[in-house]
This record gives structure tokens, C-alpha cells and sequence, in this order.
């Protein structure tokens, strides 16, 4: 092996310990099964594809066609649905612009979650190509964290986006999207949704489901509480399939990716084993009690609470912010990412909250209590960074309580 090549396997050996050793409560990762690791793995990573099955640009299509077709098969079955779906998306991110870019002209309006608010760069954010694209408008939340329906509605009456998007990155509430439907038939609007957080709550009946309230457009990623390769799918109604398929193919993407188009395969392939249902129901189970941890110790939560995967600690009383919290845990072995909270006075860099997922670790057996010792453990490095302890006292003995949890 080349001493670069050694180094690529030395720096993956790295990181695996780095997972292995670490509390990872960011909101957005997970850790796939073997199978998905081989998927994506395989030789499939070797072959061309450019089009759809039976309609390639390359010989040699066989195996791949009859993968992919299998994949769109059983992610219909994940959401017990007959849309129509792509499962070429590179990501999230490729997703919702194949999305818009099926529906929406240059300078048609989207109407969406304000990124300060819980929403998404690709949510129409002045700094991505959506926010370039497309007229962006949006919708925040209410003094108590909230979705801000009405302001949802007014905006929608006023701007008449072409499209309105519910979905977001940092939102630990329910999101109502009958309530959506409903304001995107009064403007006479698409309604699309990015799930990419919760499908996996989706998929299991822990949260309702944008196809039944009838979105336009549904896009997710594969990676986050869906548990599969790091990807992105679109479904869309019938009628709207042949340009979603056109506008990731030939419009934004070249060829599709046929390994992660497997590893979307096994994923989705676990998804329909009940064993999914329990676990999905665990990551409810297990953010509803750390959060409950969290309050019992006099901590603010944006909405006070929780209903999916996440929950917005917010540190402004206690004078911490994201960062010195976010980089004091990655020293003690517990991963997250620091996060704005609503009406948010510091810059994203520093923000005055962090944000934390159960998903990953509900993945790895934690269970309820473990997840209240690990908010435990975060209320010590606060306390520590407010009175100045936590490198000469605390990092040491929080890192050896992780390791004791793990
Ligand atoms: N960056 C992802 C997240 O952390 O929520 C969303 O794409």
C-alpha cells in the first residue's frame, strides 16, 4: 500500500475510534448497519448510469437498473405511498434544488422556515444558490419557539409563492402540515416538504406524515433518523414525476451514484423491519426523558420541550454560549453542534444554544436513563465552563463518565 493510501486508512481508522468513543447527540448523524457500510462499499461504485431504468446512456445497465427499480420499490413501501420517486439525489441539498428547479422559474417566490428560526440553508438562505435562484420570503416562529402559522398564512396571502416548503433542521416540534396544506390551497401555491429530519419518525407512524396531508413534493435525506447512506430522494405526485426525474437528470446532476443507490436499498430494506418501528419510537422515547432531564436541572428548551428527535437547549441564562459549549463537550468525548436559538442576539459562529438528537445514540442501545446521565454530564461541563473548573477539574472526570456510559 502507497504511504498516501495508508494514510486515507489510517485517518478512517481514526475516525472509527473517534465514534466509537464518543457520545454523538448531533441530530442529524446516525450509524448505519453493516450492510448499508458493503452497499455503499461495492463495485457498483464503478459503473455509469446516466438516466433512469431502461432509459440509460450506457451499456451494461442490468444489475443497476433492476437495483434502483428496487429501491424506488421499497422506499413507496417505507411510506406506504404510490408517489412517484427519485432516488438519485446526491443529497439533501441536490434534492431540493432538483425540486425547485422542477417547479419554479428564475424569480418565482419560495415561501419557507427562516434559517435563525430552526429552517435550512437550501431553504431559500441569501448565501445558497436558492436564495440566488429564487425570491425567498420567510416564516419564523412565535415568542415561544413555535411554527408562527399565522404568519405563515399572512405571508403566503401577501408574497403568492409559488411554492411553500414546511421542514427544518432545527425544530423539535410537530410540524402541522395539514394546516400548511391548507394555506398552500389558499394561495394557490405547491406545497412541498423537506422531511429529511423526521422521515424516519415518518416511516414509523411517530410523526404525521406528509403524504397523507397531500405535499406536492417530498424530499429527504437517507442519513439521519432514516439510518442509511449519507443521500437524498424525492417524491412528488404523479403528474409531477417526469420533470422531477428531468430536473435532477440532465439539470443539476450527471451520473447517479448506483452504490448509494444500494446502500438506499438496504436501508430502506430495514426500514420496513419492525425492529425500525421500535427503535424510531425509541428516539421519541429517549429525547422526551433527556429533555425532561434538562428542565428538572432549570433549563431553557425552545418550546419547553420536545415531540421528535431533537430538542434546543438554549444557554442565555446560564451565560455559556454555543460554542464554548459545543468545543469544552468535543474534549470530554460528547459530540454536538451548537445552534441559534430564536431571536437569536450572537452570530451563528458563537449562537446562544445547542442543539441535540437522540438518534444516533438510540442507534448504539442507549436507553432513558442512560440519555438523563449524558444531560447530567452536559450540566457539569456548564457549570464548570460559568465558574472557570473546567479544564483544571471537570473535562477529565466527564470524559471518564462517557466512557463509563458508553
Ligand atoms: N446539516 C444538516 C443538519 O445538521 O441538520 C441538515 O442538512
Amino acid at each position: 500500500m502507497n504511504e498516501k493510501v495508508k494514510e486515507v486508512f489510517s485517518l478512517i481508522e481514526a475516525e472509527k475510534k473517534r465514534q466509537s468513543e464518543t457520545i454523538e447527540l448531533i441530530a442529524s448523524e446516525n450509524f448505519v448497519s453493516q450492510d448499508v457500510l458493503s452497499a455503499v462499499g461495492s463495485c457498483l461504485t464503478n459503473k455509469y448510469a446516466e438516466g433512469l431504468p431502461g432509459k440509460r446512456y450506457y451499456g451494461g445497465c442490468e444489475q443497476v437498473d433492476r437495483m434502483e427499480d428496487l429501491c424506488r420499490d421499497l422506499w413507496r413501501q417505507v411510506f406506504r405511498t404510490d408517489y412517484h420517486v427519485n432516488v438519485q439525489p446526491h443529497s439533501g441539498s441536490q434534492a431540493n434544488l432538483a425540486a425547485y428547479c422542477a417547479v419554479m422559474d428564475v424569480g418565482d417566490t419560495l415561501l419557507a422556515m427562516s434559517l435563525n428560526d430552526g429552517g435550512h440553508l437550501t431553504h431559500g438562505s441569501p448565501v445558497n444558490q436558492s436564495g440566488k435562484l429564487y425570491r425567498s420570503v420567510f416564516y419564523g416562529t412565535d415568542e415561544n419557539g413555535y411554527i408562527d402559522m399565522e404568519d405563515v398564512r399572512r405571508k403566503a396571502l401577501e408574497y403568492h409563492p409559488k411554492v411553500i416548503l414546511a421542514g427544518a433542521s432545527a425544530y423539535p416540534r410537530i410540524i402541522d402540515f395539514d394546516a400548511f396544506r391548507a394555506i398552500a390551497d389558499e394561495a394557490g401555491a405547491y406545497f412541498m416538504v423537506d422531511m429529511a429530519h423526521i422521515a424516519g419518525l415518518v416511516a414509523a407512524g411517530c410523526h404525521p406524515s406528509p403524504f397523507a396531508a397531500g405535499a406536492d413534493i417530498i424530499t429527504t435525506t437517507t442519513h439521519k433518523t432514516l439510518r442509511g447512506p449519507r443521500g437524498g430522494l424525492i417524491f412528488a405526485k404523479e403528474e409531477l414525476g417526469k420533470k422531477i426525474d428531468s430536473a435532477v437528470f440532465p439539470r443539476t446532476q450527471g451520473g447517479p451514484l448506483e452504490h448509494v443507490i444500494a446502500g438506499k436499498a438496504v436501508a430502506a430494506a430495514e426500514a420496513l423491519d419492525p425492529s425500525f418501528k421500535i427503535y424510531a419510537e425509541r428516539i421519541v422515547e429517549n429525547c422526551a426523558a433527556m429533555a425532561d432531564e434538562f428542565l428538572s436541572m432549570g433549563y431553557d428548551l425552545v418550546t419547553g420541550g420536545t415531540d421528535n428527535h431533537l430538542m434546543l437547549l438554549d444557554l442565555t441564562r446560564q451565560d455559556v454560549t454555543g460554542i464554548q459549549l459545543q468545543t469544552a463537550l468535543d474534549a470530554c468525548h460528547i459530540t454536538l453542534n451548537k445552534n441559534c436559538v430564536p431571536h437569536e442576539t450572537r452570530s451563528p459562529q458563537v449562537a446562544s444554544g445547542v442543539r441535540i438528537g437522540t438518534a444516533a445514540m438510540t442507534t448504539k442501545g442507549f436507553d432513558p436513563d442512560r440519555f438523563r446521565r449524558t444531560a447530567r454530564l452536559i450540566d457539569r461541563a456548564v457549570r464548570a465552563l460559568r465558574e472557570g473548573t473546567f479544564e483544571s477539574a471537570e473535562c477529565a472526570k466527564i470524559a471518564d463518565e462517557v466512557r463509563r456510559l458508553l
